[in-house]
């Protein structure tokens, strides 16, 4: 297990540097302090530090907020990835930067199963003049605990693969969705923010965003966020109401009294309707309670729990519901999965997409029922 950061003050307004040498100096303390073991880095970005940890700074300068009170949220961009998927990483963070993060210099954080390569971490830098760091999941974020009976994960696969699911057979995968669940937020790295927005390889921001979503985020009170709500394959989540059931009938007091239930369940809460929304912005509060319950279940490896329902879950459960947002602004694509923006929102953002694409309103998107919960007619 290791860890390691690249940070990158160099100058400008004060505070800021300030703000950030004193970021560095906290990440660098609690990072060094764990007990991760050494990660060899010889990238021409690093200097070796006394600890196992190499700390750098990257290229570019750290530039202030646009906001015209200086204002910034506490937020990062996290992005999970492999190093196979540079192409794809590279193409993100151009369209981030291009339509959003040149003008707004939020951090960047990448994590990984295995050590980054030095030509990945090179050429990611060279993308924006934002702090970059890279980081390693410790083991047992990531791999499949012992404690999981092998045998009836094995059957769980076996059992997807057969109703030829997507991605039925994988272990990585699985390993993706538990981590992406409840345990990206524990990285030292992400433990300084509050607000994540979660970039993925390959996708595309067709808009331009002329204002901070983090800020908007933080001021409304919002703690999740989307751009696309879809319904999950029923086969790869067969017991996780069940434990929804169970974590509520023994913590009733976690479940806000406002919540978003009609969003989960077409009957009050009996049954799931397999609505969940692909998270964008979020913060890790609503999950954390429940964190530990979800894991002792091993749905993600007896069955394929996906992070998305369990996030939406928890959202939706835990939180007041209109502490979740539809991002109706921000134009995004992943796979064949898009949500552009219409009218004025889509002439202000010069957006490159056509708003008679979207998936908002096709069969098999949950929009609808999110909307229905501020009182828009199911369409
Ligand atoms: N480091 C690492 N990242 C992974 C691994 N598997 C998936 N990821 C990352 O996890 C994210 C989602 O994985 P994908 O394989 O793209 O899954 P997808 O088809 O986009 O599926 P959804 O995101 O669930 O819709 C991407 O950011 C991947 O780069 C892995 O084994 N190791
Ligand atoms: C640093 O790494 C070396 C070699 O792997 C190891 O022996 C040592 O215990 C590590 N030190 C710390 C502080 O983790
Ligand atoms: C940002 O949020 C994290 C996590 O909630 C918190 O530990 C940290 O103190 C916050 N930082 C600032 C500057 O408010």
């Amino acid at each position: 297990m290791a860890a390691n950061a690249i940070m990158a003050p160099r100058r400008y307004i004060f505070l800021v540097l300030l703000v950030f040498v004193v970021l560095s100096l906290h990440f660098f303390l609690r990072v060094s302090n764990m007990d991760y073991g050494a990660l060899p880095l010889k990238s021409p970005f690093h200097v070796s530090s006394s600890s196992n940890l190499s700390i750098s700074s990257a290229i570019g300068q750290y530039k202030p907020s646009p906001d015209p009170d200086g204002r910034r949220a506490n937020a990062t961009f996290v992005f999970l990835c492999r190093n196979d998927d540079l192409d794809g990483v590279l193409a993100s963070v151009q369209s981030m930067e291009d339509r959003f993060n040149r003008k707004f210099h939020y951090p960047w954080v990448f994590l990984n199963d295995e050590p980054f390569t030095e030509d990945f971490q090179q050429r990611v830098t060279l993308m924006t003049d934002s702090p970059v760091s890279f980081g390693l999941i410790p083991q047992e974020h990531w791999v499949q605990p012992d404690w999981i009976d092998e045998n009836r994960a094995r059957r769980g696969r076996q059992h997807l693969m057969n109703q030829r699911i997507i991605y039925g057979g994988s272990v990585p995968y699985r390993n993706m969705c538990r981590f992406n669940s409840g345990f990206f937020f524990k990285h030292p790295l992400l433990q300084a923010y509050r607000y994540y927005w979660r970039v993925e390889p390959s996708v595309r921001f067709f808009c331009d965003l002329d204002y901070d979503p983090f800020l908007y985020m933080e001021e409304h009170d919002k703690i999740y966020s989307f751009t696309i709500a879809l319904e999950e394959h029923r086969e790869t989540v067969k017991t996780l109401w069940d434990s929804v059931k169970e974590f509520v009938a023994e913590n009733p007091h976690l479940v806000n009294p406002e919540n978003a239930m009609d969003f989960l369940s077409n009957d009050g809460g009996e049954q799931y309707n397999m609505c969940h929304s692909i998270w964008t912005f979020g913060a890790a509060k609503p999950i954390q309670n429940s964190l530990n319950f979800w894991t002792a279940k091993g749905g993600w490896y007896y069955e394929r729990w996906g992070d998305a329902p369990v996030h939406s879950i928890a959202a939706s459960l835990f939180a007041r519901k209109d502490q979740t947002h539809f991002f109706r602004d921000i134009g995004y694509k992943h796979d064949r999965f898009g949500h552009c923006p219409g009218g004025a929102q889509w002439t202000a953002g010069r957006c490159a997409c056509n708003p008679n694409d979207a998936f908002d309103y096709s069969a098999g998107s949950c929009l609808n029922r999110f909307e229905a919960l501020f009182g828009v007619p199911i369409q």
